[in-house]
């Protein structure tokens, strides 16, 4: 087996996003695409010689072929040993996991997440660092660097090796060890949670549907959930991972897994509703007849989490980021811990989780979290939640009314407008800037106006400063709109507009309607209708 010097040239816009390189899935497989991003990623990290790596993905279209130039090129470049998921699959907590559990150097996930999949879909590549965390922004800035002064890549010649057999081949002098992609991540699942208190909840006749969407996370949660805990068969659903993810959008959210939505809204609900997307990292929780956001799902994992074994102790801190609701800052605040807001990006969250400032981290774009990982878990915040319903024997709905009167209500929601041109995005964004020093003091519909600037975090760990991470405008009274270009989407630029209202007393109005005056606000402001071309937003979660 010879190690051959490919030349090459720099390819533009390999710059890395919120999440690693996502793009459409026939750029990926242009020319010399996917071997000038890993190498970048080798030249980043200081090379890959002598080092251990975990590399997998989530069983999308391209992922085996993506794998195995992945493996050669660490082959090429001195790598000892690569772990890897059977059949190229690792959800990206079980990727994390595997990183910190067998103290690799780091690791390759292959996956545009909640994007779709397929010939014609998005494909992705991230490296995630030894603590199993998402590359920080230094790095990514390094890997985009690389990418625009690579003249070659080495890549060893071998032919593919066997990911369908568990045990270890060797490629060239590295061993290629292919593992079981969910028995040490289940391992896990099952030190942090009270697999016996949910086990009985079951046992009393508690229903589930747990919708894998076609994803990477049907494995996993037919192991745990079915296998282990005694969810009725066929309680997981679209569970074996498609390369398409069957044509589908893997995004757990109430627009795109609109059959469970349907379901738990229905007269045939069962007690609870989960959804994954494509890598296994977001989660949506419903309940029979309750969708719960995601900023009050990392609130009230908060407030209950010390009936979880894992968090008996209690909580250092929560994190989210800034456009989530400040939900979680009022369980913070009660509690007496720190409530950290970061910028939109798991990668924010590594430092505060390494340093023990934080247990519990989460993201309005349905992404929660704790310290047991450096990803967000979807199947996790699942586990967690049942973990809180055994202990407390309560339903969703009731669980979310008593957090409500406890708390008050931040309602909630956030207003994508996808695929739209990039000048008309850059020309609102740069307009809500130069307006932003007038805001203070204006009145809005009814609407005043008590704070507007443009996002920027000072990582209190490492004092590296990010700036750009979102304009945002108070209202006195604790609402709030953010504008915010999305850093993940493959296709011209997306919008997202994300809305809060706090209402202390009233607990179930519809959240469109008591976030009018926010909308009428957001468009007064910043004209969105106007740069957009758009009447109304593609998506609304
Ligand atoms: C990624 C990041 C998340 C982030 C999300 C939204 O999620 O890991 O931390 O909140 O993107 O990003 P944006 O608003 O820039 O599109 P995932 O699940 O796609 O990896």
């Amino acid at each position: 087996m010879n190690i051959v010097t490919v030349n090459t040239q720099p390819i533009d816009g390999q710059k890395p996003g919120t999440s690693g390189l996502r793009k459409r899935t026939p750029v990926f497989q242009g020319r010399h695409y996917l071997e000038n991003f890993i190498q970048a990623i080798w030249t980043a990290v200081g090379g890959v010689e002598g080092r251990t790596l975990v590399v997998g993905g989530d069983g999308r279209y391209f992922n085996t072929q993506a794998i195995q130039v992945v493996l050669r090129m660490a082959a090429a470049g001195g790598a000892t040993r690569v772990i890897v998921g059977q059949d190229g699959i690792l959800s990206t907590p079980a990727a994390s996991h595997l990183i910190r559990k067998r103290k690799a150097f780091g690791g390759i996930i292959l996956s545009a997440s909640h994007n779709p999949g397929g010939p014609d879909g998005d494909f992705g590549v991230k490296f995630n660092a030894s603590n199993g965390g998402p590359a920080p922004e230094s790095l990514t800035a390094k890997m985009f660097e690389a990418t625009k002064a690579i003249t070659e890549y080495r890549i060893l010649e071998a032919h593919d090796v066997d990911l369908s057999t568990l045990g270890e081949q060797s490629l060239g002098t590295m061993a290629v060890e292919v593992v079981d992609p969910v028995a040490d991540y289940a391992e896990l699942m099952e030190s942090l949670f009270d697999f016996e208190a949910i086990a009985s909840l079951f046992a009393d006749g508690f229903t589930l549907r747990f919708d894998a969407m076609h994803a990477v996370t049907g494995p996993y949660a037919r192991a745990i959930l079915e296998d282990r805990l005694g969810a009725a068969r066929g309680s997981v659903v679209n569970g074996t991972p498609l390369p398409d993810f069957g044509q589908g959008h893997p995004d757990p959210n109430p627009i795109w897994a609109r059959d469970l939505m349907d379901l738990m809204m229905g007269p045939d609900a069962p007690d609870f509703g989960a959804a994954s997307d494509g890598d296994g990292d977001r989660n949506m929780i419903v309940g029979r007849g309750i969708y719960v956001t995601p900023s009050d799902s990392l609130a009230a994992l908060a407030a209950n989490a010390t009936v979880v074994p894992a968090y008996a102790g209690g909580l250092k801190g929560i994190a989210r980021s800034m456009p989530t609701s400040a939900a979680a800052d009022r369980v913070a605040e009660k509690l007496g811990i720190a409530c950290y807001e970061t910028p939109t990006g798991w990668k924010f969250f590594g430092n505060l989780l390494d340093a023990g400032r934080v247990t519990i981290c989460g993201e309005e774009s349905a992404g929660t979290g704790s310290d047991h990982v450096r990803e967000k878990d979807g199947l996790w915040a699942v586990l967690f939640w049942l973990n809180i319903l055994a202990a407390k024997r309560i339903s969703v709905a009731e669980l979310m009314e008593e957090h409500w009167r406890t708390y008050g209500r931040n309602y909630y929601s956030r207003h994508d407008y996808e695929g739209i041109p990039t000048e008309g995005a850059n020309a609102l964004m740069d307009g809500l800037r130069a307006k932003l020093a007038d805001l203070p003091g204006t009145k809005v519909g009814g609407l005043v106006v008590s704070q507007a600037d443009e996002f920027a975090y000072d990582d209190p760990v490492d004092g590296s400063r990010s700036e750009g991470q979102g304009i945002r405008i108070h209202f006195d009274g604790g609402a709030r709109v953010v504008f915010r270009l999305s850093g993940t989407g493959t296709e011209g630029a997306t919008l997202r507009v994300y809305l809060e209202f706090f209402d202390p007393v009233t607990m179930t109005m519809d959240a469109q309607v008591a976030l009018a005056p926010v909308i009428a606000a957001a468009e007064a402001i910043a004209g969105i209708k106007a740069h957009t071309g758009r009447d109304a937003p593609d998506v609304i979660t």
